[in-house]
């Protein structure tokens, strides 16, 4: 009797796409009008990283909301410290994520090379995606558990400047332990931000909207209340889904009550 023949090991993610079949070579002129246009050195790089990202880390992305009615409040009263630089919802929210990640630590971590070790961070520095004419751009503010509203307001003003300006160093697009991606001042209700590896998890944001909900203490009344869409994408390897409903609802919480933050 011959023994069985022992099953075949699958493919590596190497020879699993390098079997996939090529993209075509199309020649768009043939259906209609087009133009040719270089894509920036910037948008190259990324999409690089982008799709190393996407295709070996499996992507897993919570929804949630977040009660911002009070935030908004205390971000008006707030004194911007120049009048080049706005308190936008931003800076509170990098504050509740450091609370969240002090928390919740297999969310400030990272697989070594190896993938067989997890890297605890102590320290909380945050990549924030920035929207520039020539690609996006993610610099990190580092200590942002040491800095205050005002301080976190006038770096992200400064910083996102310059990346429109001049573009960043890769010193200063180095070291992030966690990103947020906000694209509340433009639109959407929800997105998947891809993970910035080797980091573990990325927060987007979206724009805040206006929701009917029952009054906590009188359930019969209706309030409207101002609610801050998060889509918050994890590593699966790494975090499981209910942490990332914990993080989510940590988040929610600090930013309910963002006496805390400020
Ligand atoms: N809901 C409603 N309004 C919001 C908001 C939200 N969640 N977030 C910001 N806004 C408002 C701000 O209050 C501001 O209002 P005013 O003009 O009335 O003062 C306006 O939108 C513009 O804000 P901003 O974008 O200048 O400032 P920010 O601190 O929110 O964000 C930055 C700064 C650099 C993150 C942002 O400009 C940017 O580049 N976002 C794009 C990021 C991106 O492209 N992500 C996708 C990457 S792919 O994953």
């Amino acid at each position: 009797m011959s023994t069985p023949a022992a099953p075949a090991s699958p493919p590596t993610l190497t020879e699993a796409l390098a079997s996939l079949p090529p993209l075509p070579s199309i020649d768009f002129s043939l259906f209609g009008e087009v133009e040719s246009k270089p894509v920036t050195r910037i948008k190259r790089f990324t999409a690089a990283f982008l799709a190393r990202n996407w295709v070996t880390i499996p992507h897993v992305t919570h929804q949630d909301e977040a009660d911002i009615t009070a935030l908004e409040a205390l971000r008006r009263n707030h004194v911007a410290p120049s009048p080049d630089v706005k308190i936008t919802v931003l800076p509170f929210l990098m504050k509740a994520v450091v609370k969240a990640l002090a928390q919740y630590p297999q969310f400030n971590a990272s697989l070594d090379a190896t993938g067989a070790n997890l890297v605890f961070k102590k320290y909380f520095h945050i990549g924030i995606a920035v929207d520039t004419p020539r690609g996006l751009l993610v610099p990190v503010i580092r200590n942002v558990d040491r800095k205050s509203i005002a301080e976190l307001s006038a770096e992200l003003a400064a910083i996102s400047r310059k990346a429109r300006e001049k573009g960043l160093s890769m010193d200063e697009m180095s070291g992030g332990c966690f990103s947020i991606s906000s694209l509340g001042g433009i639109g959407g209700t929800a997105f998947t931000p891809i993970i910035n590896a080797p980091e573990v998890a990325i927060l987007g944001v979206c724009r805040s909207f206006q929701k009917p909900m029952p009054n906590r203490d009188d359930p019969q009344r209706i309030d409207w209340r101002t609610m801050l869409p998060l889509s918050l994408s994890y590593d699966h390897r790494v975090i499981d889904g209910a942490d990332a409903a914990r993080f989510c609802a940590s988040l929610a919480a600090s930013l309910a009550e963002p006496e805390s933050l400020a």
